[in-house]
């Protein structure tokens, strides 16, 4: 019913193109791999998907992203000692998963660091 399938919607807050690599798994540090990855911002996750499929204003849970972290307790913060890249921030969960995040458009950097950083926040005073 529809009832049902709101419960697997996630509001999107912002959706788009970034370049991702992690860093580090569970506080282990990672070879940097540096991908084109499709962000979606919804409820409390940042999900990472391969291609901009999803696109709608609603994501069903369904759609299996390639990895979601969750935002609650996160740490974000700009990184210009982490790459050489311009307009880059990394970000930490508390499992200790560790990302850095880039656009070439510093507009488009700006937005996501903020756009995160307010569900954190948010997380933080709930
Ligand atoms: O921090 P690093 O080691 O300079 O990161 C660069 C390397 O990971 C490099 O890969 P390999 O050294 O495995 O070939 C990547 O191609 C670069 O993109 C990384 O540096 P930037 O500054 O782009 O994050």
């Amino acid at each position: 019913s529809i009832t049902d399938n709101a419960e697997l919607l996630h509001m999107v807050e912002k959706c788009g193109q970034l370049n991702k690599t992690k860093i580090a798994e569970g506080g282990r540090k990672l070879r940097k791999c540096w991908a084109s990855s499709w962000l979606v911002l919804a409820g409390n996750s940042l999900m990472f998907y391969k291609d901009p499929k999803v696109t709608a204003a609603w994501t069903p849970s369904g759609s299996r992203p390639e990895s979601s972290v969750d935002l609650r307790g996160a740490r974000i913060e700009w990184a210009r000692d982490l790459s050489s890249k311009r307009n880059v921030f990394h970000f930490r969960t508390v499992t200790g998963n560790e990302y850095l995040l880039q656009s070439d458009n510093e507009a488009v950097s700006q937005d996501w660091y903020q756009a995160i950083k307010g569900v954190i926040q948010r997380l933080d005073q709930e």
